[in-house]
């Protein structure tokens, strides 16, 4: 620590223990980025060049340390110093790059990448207001810009600068490192890049900007407004800058490494997260063109570089560009992809399998499938669902071309980083070598028996929701009740996630307390999700249960029973101080729709028992633990299937034939409701879901209901919970992110 305390001397001119938390933080990060540097980056002939619209990596200064390996001594020395690494951490400003699950395992990914000491490196870009900063105001969420950039960051600016040509003009880009460490290993670059120009004076009134100044604004905000034709073609102005930076870039670095273009997949092989960077296949195409590579060969070679990652069957993702957007912003790629288009069209004529499809929209996912070698679903369920219904149609063409890649989370920020005294602990078991081959923790089942484990495990959760309460009171405001059974659900905010059936049953709760029934054990029922900020419904469902908040908390009768909190702005850091906490892990999606979910890994992880239907990673869950170990409720996927062929799902009927099930719909509307909420947004919601529930809330209502509740019942037995515990984290290797990036290089990169 020599070296950090004359660093922190040499910048400050003083020692640690006279310099504020923030100058600690600045000398940290300093002295961490120096290290990685000094460590190097993984290199060789061929390289993954992970392209994502997101990357949620979270705050990075103790995952640095971790991986580098000097966690322990940089704590030890700042205690010496009369410093708290936990304080210093507290001044390290949040990235604000992601949005969701796709995000996170990007993030992951990449240290998994570094893990494994693979050459690679992650694309995307240098959002400077983020996703948006979520704030509750009136029980109403607002949106608000939430920058993340400060003069000393982890961003390195480069040299590298590429020019992107638009319709009319062209712009200008600077390309920003962050590095991402492996575990006791070399670094890898996650490249991010930018416009030089970019203006956050433009945006006023919570988040709006004018969306038509792209000199101004292209790097302002991920996931810019959609709900109109400039907020949609903002979006697309995103994509092509981040593809075009990145194909430059990637042809750059294989002639730079001796290839001649004609050999490019010997040299980089692109994974397409989702169809956001989709148009870097017309794009190397294009740039091929202007090396002089005919067309033909061009389309060829980058159907040996790119893949693609679906993560969802819902329309909202596979996007479709009208073809005069893409007229109107890069004219340059449309006779290419009409080009592509014919090609398919030539050989498939069917029109479900076009890329220009009769209504003249672009079908990304299409083009994906047509000119890439691979696609891939997150977890098995969803890939049997894209082979035999979704993508049907081009699995029967191109069967060699599907793969499932179950979904992983990185063991260092899930459980080294966010629950150290359960990694030590587990440790003490069974050694560290589960740091690295996850599989190990296989061994902790041997302990399934041993009173004095489970005790300890027991122990261990009582501590993180201690920590996890003065989260939540700093946070929110509200005091939990550390005894209380931690009950989590903490995902995206959208309808197929249903947060709106877990706040049905906190209203049958809330009633069966009412009159008079009390539980055996109060219960906290904790959320965190933001809503697309278009996404009228979402941000009803957040009205709703924010309402309930305030219920719950104001009513006497009820409010030393349950309680209910919704934090704000959730993200990574929030999630790191309530998943070590968690009971019960919510992931009560309509079966079918939930591609994977990477939480309820994180979760099990940490010792939750998951309660969910049988969707996405939760079938691989329940495989792994067995019944006794989770709890399962709902209809299947095949079930929900059916129902949407048939359009059989009625809603209003269910409610009507169920009293009960009409009662607790009803007192959405009900008077204390009414009081307390705004009545527009708890009618929209209430119609909704009586109109409409896309997502089949009320199917499952009672089933859920009747397992929840023998999950409280079931925690009174506090051994065989902590068996239950046991089980789920000693089971829990395979979902490390490790496995998946090894699955990744072995059946698609084929990198080393
Ligand atoms: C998520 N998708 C899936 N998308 O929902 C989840 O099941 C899966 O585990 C995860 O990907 C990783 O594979 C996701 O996060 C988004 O956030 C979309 C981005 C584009 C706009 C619509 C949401």
């Amino acid at each position: 620590m020599e070296a950090l305390k004359t660093m922190i001397q040499d910048m400050f001119g003083k020692d640690c223990s006279a310099c504020t938390n923030q100058e600690v933080y600045e000398a940290l990060l300093t002295y961490t980025k120096k290290q990685l540097a000094a460590k190097g980056y993984h290199e060789g002939k061929k390289k993954i060049y992970y392209i994502s619209a997101e990357f949620l990596i979270g705050k990075l200064l103790s995952n640095n340390l971790i991986n580098l390996g000097i966690y322990d001594e940089v704590a030890e020395f700042l205690k010496e110093s009369g410093k708290s690494l936990a304080e210093i951490e507290s001044v390290e400003p949040e990235p604000s790059l992601g949005n969701g699950g796709l995000g996170r395992l990007a993030a992951c990914f990449l240290d998994s990448i570094a893990t494994l000491g693979l050459p690679g490196e992650g694309i995307g870009l240098n959002y400077h207001l983020g996703l948006f900063k979520q704030v509750f105001e009136n029980n109403l969420q607002h949106e608000v810009p939430n920058p993340w950039i400060t003069p000393e960051s982890w961003l390195t600016a480069t040299d590298v600068t590429y020019m992107v040509p638009f319709r009319g003009f062209s712009l200008k880009s600077t390309m920003y490192n962050i590095d991402v460490a492996g575990y006791e290993n070399k670094a890898i670059h996650l490249r991010l890049f930018d416009i030089d120009l970019a203006d956050e004076s433009m945006v006023h009134d919570g988040i709006a900007f004018n969306k038509k100044d792209i000199l101004h604004n292209l790097t302002l905000f991920l996931y810019p407004d959609d709900s109109d034709e400039d907020g949609r073609k903002l979006r697309v102005y995103q994509q092509y800058f981040m593809v075009s930076n990145a194909a430059q870039l990637i042809l750059d670095e294989a002639v730079s490494k001796g290839s001649n273009l004609h050999d490019l997949a010997d040299y980089a092989v692109v994974q397409i997260n989702d169809t956001h960077p989709s148009m870097i296949i017309p794009e190397f195409i294009r740039l091929l063109g202007e090396k002089g590579i005919g067309f033909d060969e061009a389309a060829d070679i980058v159907s040996h570089v790119c893949a693609y990652t679906n993560h969802t069957i819902l329309a909202e993702a596979l996007e479709k560009w009208p073809i005069h957007y893409l007229e109107d912003i890069v004219p340059q790629l449309v006779p290419i992809i009409r080009k592509l288009d014919e090609k398919v069209k030539a050989k498939y004529p069917a029109e479900n399998l076009a890329i220009i499809d009769s209504n003249n929209l672009v079908h990304m996912a299409h083009m994906d499938i047509h000119y890439g070698f691979s696609i891939n679903g997150v977890a098995a369920l969803h890939t049997e669902i894209l082979k035999n219904s979704e993508l049907h149609q081009f699995y029967e063409i191109y069967p060699e071309k599907f793969n499932n890649k179950t979904n992983g989370i990185t063991f260092r920020r899930w459980l080294m980083y966010c629950n150290q005294p359960l990694a030590k602990y587990i440790s003490s078991l069974i050694g560290d070598g589960y740091k690295k081959n996850a599989d190990e923790l296989k061994k902790l089942l041997a302990f399934k028996d041993d009173q004095k484990v489970l005790d300890q495990l027991l122990a261990i959760k009582a501590d993180a929701k201690k920590i996890c309460k003065d989260f939540v009171l700093e946070n929110t405001g509200v005091e939990i009740d550390e005894n209380s059974v931690f009950d989590i659900q903490i995902k995206r905010l959208h309808e197929y996630k249903r947060q709106q059936l877990n706040a049905l049953y906190i209203i049958y709760k809330y009633l069966e307390i009412k009159g008079g029934k009390k539980p055996e054990r109060p219960i906290t029922f904790i959320f965190g999700a933001k809503a697309a900020p278009a996404y009228y419904i979402a941000k009803d469902i957040i009205h709703l249960l924010l309402t309930l908040e305030t219920l719950i908390q104001n009513d006497p009768d009820v409010a030393p029973y349950m309680k209910l909190v919704m934090v704000e702005n959730y993200n990574v850091s929030a999630a790191e101080k309530l998943i070590p906490a968690c009971d019960i892990s919510e992931q009560i999606s309509l079966a079918s729709k939930e591609a994977s979910g990477t939480g309820n890994m994180k979760f099990m992880l940490n010792g939750a028992v998951t309660l969910g239907t049988m969707d996405g990673a939760n079938v691989e869950i329940s495989e792994l633990v067995g019944e006794d170990n989770i709890y399962i409720f709902g209809e299947s996927s095949d079930e929900i299937i059916k129902h949407y062929e048939k359009a059989d799902y009625n809603s209003r009927a269910i409610y009507e034939g169920d009293a009960d099930i009409k009662k607790y719909v009803d007192f959405i509307v009900s008077e204390p409701m009414l009081k307390i909420g705004k009545e527009e947004h708890l009618r929209n919601f209430y119609n909704e879901l009586l109109n409409k529930d896309w997502f089949m809330t009320l199917l499952d209502l009672k089933d859920y209901i009747k397992v929840k509740d023998q999950v409280f019942a079931d925690y009174e037995d506090r051994n065989a919970w902590a068996k239950k515990m046991l089980v789920n984290i000693g089971e829990a290797g395979f979902f490390s992110s490790d496995r998946t990036i090894e699955q990744y290089n072995k059946d698609i990169w084929h990198l080393n």
